[in-house]
């Protein structure tokens, strides 16, 4: 019974999304937006020969954690909302995959290694103080390492890849 399958399939999700979330001893920040500004964007998906558009509000049905952080010199401080990348790649099913190469809307790209979603609760974040990313605030979509949090991540390297205007994934 195909239904019985898809159920099982959505079950296991679920429940590898919920593992993930809690299976480390993280400084890990839930976030729940009371009155939440709808969302728009996409970001393009590129494995192998598959090309897709996938939703940045799809993307927040997925749990939501705030980091605060400084990302740049001439940024204030500032909470971002968004959904672990590791929950992310999980979703779009590149968990296992080796690293990833995220590409901004100025075609700026990084690689991140599997290492860094794996490790730390890398962000991909789609809000700040609860309102979506602005282009000028470097959204709609924006890789957040928590420098704040965790010392070793405060190096040029984890500032190279924290992409803003993220537009693709690929792997
Ligand atoms: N989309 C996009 N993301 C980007 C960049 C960029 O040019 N475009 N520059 C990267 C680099 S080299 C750094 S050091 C960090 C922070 O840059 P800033 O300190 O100059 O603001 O953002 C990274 N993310
Ligand atoms: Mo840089």
């Amino acid at each position: 019974m195909p239904f019985r399958l898809i159920h099982v399939v959505a079950f296991s999700c679920v429940l590898l999304f919920y593992m993930n979330s809690f299976s480390s001893a993280e400084q890990l920040h839930s976030f729940t937006p009371s009155d939440r500004l709808p969302i728009s964007g996409h970001l393009t998906i590129k494995t192998g020969n598959s090309v897709r558009e996938v939703a940045l509000a799809d993307l927040e049905t997925l749990p939501m954690h705030e980091v605060t952080a400084s990302i740049t010199v001439e940024e204030p401080i500032k909470t971002f909302e968004g959904i672990l990348l590791r929950d992310v790649l999980a979703y779009l099913g590149a968990l296992d995959a080796e690293e990833i190469t995220v590409r901004g809307n100025d075609a700026y790209a990084a690689s991140i290694p599997q290492k860094d979603w794996k490790t730390w609760p890398v962000l991909l974040a789609t809000r700040s103080e609860g309102k979506p990313l602005t282009l000028r605030q470097r959204g709609p979509a924006r890789v957040i390492y928590p420098m704040q949090d965790f010392e070793e991540l405060n190096h040029r390297r984890y500032r190279n890849r924290s992409v803003w205007m993220v537009q693709e994934i690929q792997w």
